[in-house]
């Protein structure tokens, strides 16, 4: 009881069983994802002091076997004071193995008692720490307590679902490394008595159907995902998901990003054959459930906008003096109101924790997205506020400008950035990921650039629109704007290790000497 237990593992269900065992005994979980480094894993496991990591030999990424172990094996030699490391055997491969430290998990689970009667513990007592990566800097351990954060997480998958347990099939796509995977495939799910799906793989192996394949095979009603994943979907066509009989769906959720109004009702039409609620979902890994969605066959949806706090939940939108902005105004999303499911604190560091969220506006959370209220009230969220661009004194929101090229049909994704500009502080340079059909050419990218210039007013052009084959992403599927921002502002790369896949920014660059577009 007490102790901290790192967790770096494959989307298994021993990720599940290792977190309620964890549970059981009140040590706090600490889950890394299984796609970041040996180094990233010696940080977190240091950080939270953990004495044991739970691990496996490998899993399994596009059919092929790829090892874990041995970046458990240098990380815990980097950070001193682990005692056990625990092996599920995943993938049969080769591994090093510590007699001392290590023990698999098939010989010791095995042959324990059936039963257990777990701890009683109150309410405040750690239940987790999920490291979030934080734009600078360390990370940040975010802890979460039992009583607040079960009942958040257990009472909004019931409601934003709409949850019938005895017969849905809720999927939710995120990885156990994720808050998502935490809140909405551990411990709300589990809570509510549903039966699940957990899926170890990526999209598109052994092809790109997949999803819709086991949205058939196991009758799927409730799905949930992120609208990267829905905009790759796009990308890959109408025809991929109508080859299957997606008719078991009734309740779509988003989550992560904003979800531009093109995808939301591709979404909706395409997957849940224009029948379907679909619910985006915000919140945060600090806010530990959900916070602002729509309940389905309850609100009337709005393609783009999260709409309304949940019943219980106190959010509006402020501007620069703490003010609350009338309908129609934009400013910074706050909470006025505690919540059962906040984080307590971020861990070994109390003062960090009053800086990074209660400082900016008095006894308001400072969630760091930039946001409007529309002229019904509903809340529109439009990003991150440290990539909100400022170009010629007008603060522009990389989401808008984003939905407005996504809008064109000759685009798939785009990415904006604000670049230091001589003439007006910041300019807008645009990253996009063209649809199959369309060819890169100059008139289309000035047609692009009009076409936001119509959506959004001039002041919105884009200054450059660098078609590219792929963005950086985090494992999440968040869109790194911070590199994008290295790029065209010709630095030196920041930080790579949270991305998915480190290769996309060599491609990019290679773009680079494209003349800038200038009106
Ligand atoms: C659940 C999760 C949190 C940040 C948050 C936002 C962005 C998440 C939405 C969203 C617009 C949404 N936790 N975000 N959901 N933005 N609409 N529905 O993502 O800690 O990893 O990220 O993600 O910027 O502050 S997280």
């Amino acid at each position: 009881k007490g102790d901290r237990v790192a967790v770096y593992l494959p989307m298994i269900p021993e990720a599940a069983v290792a977190m309620l065992a964890c549970a059981r005994i009140g040590a706090a979980h600490s889950v890394v994802f299984g796609g970041f480094s040996a180094d990233a894993l010696a940080t977190r496991i240091q950080d939270a002091d953990a004495k044991v990591v739970i691990t496996s030999d490998g899993g399994y990424r596009r059919g092929k076997p790829s090892a874990l172990k041995p970046a458990v094996d240098e990380a815990v030699t980097k950070a001193g004071n682990v005692e056990h490391v625990l092996v599920v055997q995943r993938t049969g491969q080769e591994v090093a193995w510590d007699a001392d430290r290590d023990v698999w998990w098939h010989e010791i689970v095995g042959r324990q008692s059936a039963e257990h009667t777990p701890g009683a513990f109150g309410a405040e007592h750690p239940l987790f720490i999920l490291y979030t990566s934080g734009t600078t800097g360390k990370p940040k351990g975010i802890l979460h307590t039992s009583g607040g954060y079960l009942t958040q997480a257990a009472y909004t998958h019931h409601a934003v679902f709409d949850l019938k347990p005895e017969t849905d099939v809720y999927w939710c796509t995120a990885d156990v490394g994720w808050v998502t995977g935490h809140s909405y495939i551990v411990y709300g799910p589990l809570a509510n008595g549903a039966t699940q799906v957990m899926y170890e793989g990526t999209p598109d192996t052994p092809h790109q159907g997949r999803f819709w394949e086991i949205v058939q095979k196991y009758g799927v009603t409730i799905l949930y995902t992120a609208p990267t994943a829905i905009r790759t979907f796009m990308k890959w066509g109408d025809d991929i998901p109508a080859k299957f009989d997606l008719s078991s769906l009734r309740v779509l959720g988003s989550v992560g990003e904003p979800i531009n109004p093109e995808a939301w009702i591709w979404y909706r039409k395409h997957i849940g054959g224009d029948r379907t609620p679909v619910v985006d979902t915000w919140w945060q890994t600090e806010t530990g459930a959900m916070m602002i969605s729509p309940l389905p066959g309850v609100t009337h949806t709005k393609p783009g906008s999260a709409q309304t706090p949940l019943p219980g939940i106190s959010a509006t939108v402020v501007d620069d003096e703490a003010g609350e902005v009338p309908d129609g105004g934009g400013g910074y999303l706050v909470l006025t109101e505690p919540w059962p499911s906040m984080l307590r604190t971020i861990w070994g560091d109390d003062q960090r924790f009053l800086d990074t969220y209660w400082s900016r506006f008095e006894g308001k959370y400072f969630a760091g997205d930039g946001a409007k209220k529309d002229d019904d009230g509903d809340i529109w969220l439009l990003g991150r506020v440290d990539d909100v661009m400022l170009v010629s004194g007008h603060n522009i929101s990389t989401t808008e400008v984003e939905s407005a090229l996504v809008s064109h049909p000759s685009v798939a994704e785009a990415a904006v950035v604000g670049a230091a500009d001589e003439t007006t502080g910041q300019a807008i340079v645009a990253f996009v990921i063209l649809r199959g059909t369309a060819a890169e050419t100059e008139t289309l990218v000035a047609e692009l650039r009009n076409h936001v210039g119509t959506t959004l007013g001039p002041i919105a052009k884009p200054k450059r629109i660098l078609p590219v084959a792929e963005l950086p992403k985090t494992r999440s599927g968040k869109i790194m704007r911070r590199l994008l921002r290295d790029i065209a502002e010709n630095r030196e790369l920041g930080d790579v290790t949270t991305l998915t896949d480190s290769t996309v920014m060599d491609l990019i660059q290679a773009k680079l000497p494209a003349a800038p577009s200038e009106d």
